[in-house]
């Protein structure tokens, strides 16, 4: 019997160590109407005990959206593609200018400030999350 009450206690033990994802103050760059490109930014809060991923996400303004970063090689700032963000518990990953973005390539039209733009993102565990960020200038 005390056997049994152990395995019990280990299983939701291992139940209860999963990711809890919030995603706080999403936002889009304001471009030029001839640009081609921007990107969204916000921050993923990981409240839960154990690490989660992004994965890949969709917008509903860009034909292609890539997981970016920013890193500076020989004196100059460049961006490349990542496979996914890792988002460890206990901690906020935070994209901003100049760090970690969420590429938005081949825009449908011109943006405007004040727009909404949905952006659909696929984490490992959480599942895909969508999210409305409004197009600023900041
Ligand atoms: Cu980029």
């Amino acid at each position: 019997m005390k056997k049994l009450v152990l395995a019990v206690g280990l299983l939701s033990g291992v139940a209860l160590a999963k990711p809890d994802i919030v995603i706080k103050d999403p936002w889009v760059r304001l471009m030029p109407p001839t640009s081609k490109v921007s990107a969204a930014y916000m921050k993923i809060e990981n409240k839960g005990n154990s690490e989660d991923m992004l994965l890949w996400a969709k917008s509903s303004i860009s034909k292609i959206t890539q997981l970016h970063k920013t890193i500076k090689s020989n004196g100059i700032m460049k961006m490349v593609r990542v496979k996914k963000f890792t988002i460890k518990p206990k901690q906020t990953f935070i994209l901003k200018p100049g760090g970690y973005h969420i590429m938005l390539i081949g825009l449908k039209h011109p943006l405007k400030k004040g727009e909404k733009v949905t952006l659909w993102l696929k984490f490992k565990y959480s599942g895909i999350k969508k999210v409305v960020a409004p197009v600023e200038d900041k």
